[in-house]
Parts: C-alpha cells; sequence; structure tokens
C-alpha cells in the first residue's frame, strides 16, 4: 500500500477537521476478461489491486458535513436533508450519491468529514470511482455502526453511481474493489454476485496495464446506449438478461434488429462465454489459450460493441506484434483508459521502451505503464 499517501491523507484530514480519522483503502481494480457482461448478468474476471483511494472520515459536532478531495484541494460541505446530486459535479455526486442511497435504506447517519485522495489517475478504466463510493460507504458503516454487510455496501455504492452520477453500471467495480483478495481474480458471476477465488501466478508471465492518458467524453452516454440496446435484445428475445440466450436464439430474431445492434448482442453473448472458458484455460494452466481469448475480446470490443477508440487499438496491434505478448485488449468501459497485457516476464522492459516511444510517435502524447500487484479489497488500515 502507499504509505505517503495514507500519511499525506490523515495529516490533510487532521489539518482540515481538526480530529483524528479512521482511515480507509478502498482499491481499484483491473479486469482480466468479461467485459460489458456485467449488466447482462453474466460473468467478469476482475481483481482489486493495490492502488486506489485512500480516505479518512470522523463523525462531526458541526450541523453539515464536509469532503475534502486532497488531489483537487477542492472541498464541499452539504447538510445531510434533501440531498440531491450536484448539476456541475463530479467527484462530490459520489459522495453525495453514497449518503442518499444510505438514507434510501432508512439507515441513520449524522454529520461526518471525510478527505480522500487516490494513486490511480481518473480515467484510466481501473475505477477510482467505485474504489471512491466503496470508501464512503465503508467509512460511515463503521462510524455509525449501519450493520451493512459487503453485499449491502456494493448496492449502495452501485445506486449511487446510476442515480447521482447517471452512470447506469453493473456490480462489477464495487464488487471487485469491495471483495478483492491479495494475489487473486474472482470469477464473479453477476446474476447471484457470488464469486469464486482464482489464484493469479503466471509464473514467466506477468499482467501489466499500459495507459492511453485519454478518455473520450462520449463515454457515460455511450455506456447508458449500450445497456440499453442489450436489454431491449434481452426483452426481444423474452429472456431476463442476455447471459440467458445463445447465439443460435439471437440468430432466431436476427431480421427485426439492426445489424449494429445484433452486433452488439452477439458481442455479449460471447464474451460471456470467453470469461467462462478464460478462466478454465487459467485452471489448466493454459495461458495461450487465455491469450487467445484477451485478444478475441478486444476485437469484439472494438468491432462489434465498438466502445473502443484508436488509442486503445494502436497499442494492441502493437502488442499483437510481438509474439511475447500473448494477449492484449482494452479494460473497462472503453473510450480510453487502459489496455491490459499478458507478456512474457523477460520481454517486459523492453516492450515497455518501444511501446512508449511508438506510442508517442503515433499521438504525440505520452502512455504510462503500470505493474500491478493483487491486493485486499475494501478494508481498515489499522
Ligand atoms: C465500467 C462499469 F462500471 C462496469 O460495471 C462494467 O460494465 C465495465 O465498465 C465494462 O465491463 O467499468
Amino acid at each position: 500500500m502507499n504509505t505517503s499517501l495514507i500519511t499525506n491523507i490523515k495529516n490533510s484530514f487532521i489539518t482540515k477537521f481538526e480530529s483524528e480519522p479512521i482511515m480507509i483503502f478502498s482499491p481499484g481494480r483491473i479486469n482480466i476478461i468479461g467485459e460489458h457482461t456485467d449488466y447482462n448478468d453474466g460473468f467478469v474476471f476482475p481483481a482489486a489491486v493495490d492502488k486506489g483511494i485512500v480516505a479518512g472520515v470522523q463523525k462531526s459536532d458541526s450541523n453539515t458535513s464536509s469532503a475534502y478531495a486532497a488531489d483537487k484541494d477542492e472541498t464541499i460541505e452539504f447538510s445531510l436533508n434533501n440531498l440531491k446530486p450536484l448539476a456541475k459535479g463530479s467527484w462530490q455526486n459520489y459522495i453525495l450519491g453514497v449518503v442518499a442511497e444510505i438514507q434510501n435504506r432508512s439507515k441513520t447517519i449524522g454529520n461526518f468529514n471525510i478527505a480522500f485522495g487516490g494513486d490511480i489517475p481518473g480515467g484510466a478504466g481501473m475505477s477510482s470511482s467505485a474504489a471512491l463510493e466503496n470508501s464512503v460507504v465503508f467509512g460511515l458503516n463503521e462510524l455509525f455502526n449501519l450493520g451493512l454487510s459487503k453485499h449491502d455496501m456494493i448496492l449502495i455504492s452501485q445506486k449511487a453511481e446510476h442515480n447521482y452520477v447517471g452512470v447506469k453500471c453493473g456490480i462489477m467495480d464495487q464488487y471487485a474493489s469491495m471483495f478483492g483478495i491479495e494475489n487473486n481474480a474472482l470469477l464473479l458471476d453477476c446474476r447471484t454476485v457470488q464469486s469464486k477465488p482464482f489464484e493469479i501466478d503466471f509464473k514467466d508471465h506477468e499482467l501489466i496495464l499500459i495507459n492511453t492518458n485519454v478518455k473520450h467524453s462520449l463515454s457515460d452516454s455511450a455506456y447508458n446506449d449500450r445497456r440499453s440496446v442489450c436489454e431491449s435484445v434481452a426483452e426481444m428475445l423474452n429472456v431476463k438478461a442476455l447471459r440467458d440466450a445463445t447465439e443460435f436464439d439471437l440468430e432466431s430474431i436476427k431480421d427485426r434488429v439492426t445489424p449494429e445492434n445484433y452486433q452488439k448482442a452477439l458481442y455479449v453473448i460471447q464474451e460471456n462465454d470467453r470469461a467462462v472458458r478464460a478462466s478454465k484455460a487459467m485452471q489448466q494452466g493454459d495461458l495461450e489459450t487465455l491469450g487467445k481469448l484477451i485478444y478475441a475480446s478486444h476485437d469484439g470490443l472494438q468491432n462489434q460493441y465498438k466502445v473502443s477508440c484508436e488509442e486503445l487499438d494502436f497499442l494492441v496491434a502493437q502488442a499483437k506484434l510481438n509474439e511475447n505478448i500473448l494477449g492484449a485488449r482494452m479494460m473497462g468501459g472503453g473510450f480510453g483508459g487502459c489496455t491490459i497485457n499478458l507478456i512474457s516476464k523477460t520481454e517486459t522492459e523492453s516492450f515497455k521502451t518501444f511501446v512508449s516511444k511508438a506510442y508517442k510517435n503515433e499521438f504525440n502524447k505520452e502512455c504510462s505503464i503500470y505493474s500491478i500487484k493483487l491486493s485486499d479489497g475494501t478494508h481498515l488500515i489499522k
């Protein structure tokens, strides 16, 4: 864990609010495979990482509550009554949303102060937003003894994102951030919201992330559009969610959907299957197959689901040129953020140099490269 971040946040809290906070770490996540399948009740394969949000939280005697975003040096003060999303809010709405959704469950909290900061850049597709939501709900649950289970907490975080941020996200990010297990990825069934841990040891291979450092602005509306396409196709098929459909079922309504929507639904059905196959390949230590599934996932995201962008496609194309990279794909919602790459450890350093130069030449901007360590989910820092 990032000890200097913890010290900074704790000190910021003490300076600003003149009391001693409880400290929480809430991780971001990676996703090995299973993209845009979570809101289709399908399978995903995420893991919490050792980067995320550190928050200090404490009760307050004042008649308002305050939140301080240390990275931006911005503060918001609010009353716990009549909460509403801020029209021009960004990070503020994650916090207000979590508080409002706690109240919607008839739980009572008193005023509080929170200070937070993080070490994953927003827009990296590593879910700093779920990490923030989880840190708030986790902290308030501790402080006010709300008796919420981890499952309750992630549903509160998810609802905050739906109702206060306006992104109709699935449950993957909040789940991975809350339930992460050190050195493990979680094969999560998003219908039952139960997961199976897989210890990750790729031996002479590893996972690295390459951040495009771009986030194209259409991402939120495109995300919600994709979700409603999936829901409408599921309805036409008379199933609860696309998870319940086969390619054969989809074929039967081909003449009733647009070719674009047909491809999107087909992508989801195929990606769901890839996630399950990837877990089997991993169990058998078959990294070649895992890598092929990862490349196929990108191909579907790029050409069928259409949530990639030229920067992500470029990075994946560079990976494909290198036979020591078994698989690479865009990760998360899309339209920017990171690619995840399964690479031979002996190749990592030279590929880093190669891809950084190539990216700079192509786009005249820098990419960032991260090694990752799989970590435990949201917890108190003792
Ligand atoms: C975003 C969402 F928040 C997740 O729920 C998931 O749908 C993901 O995009 C795509 O797999 O991170």
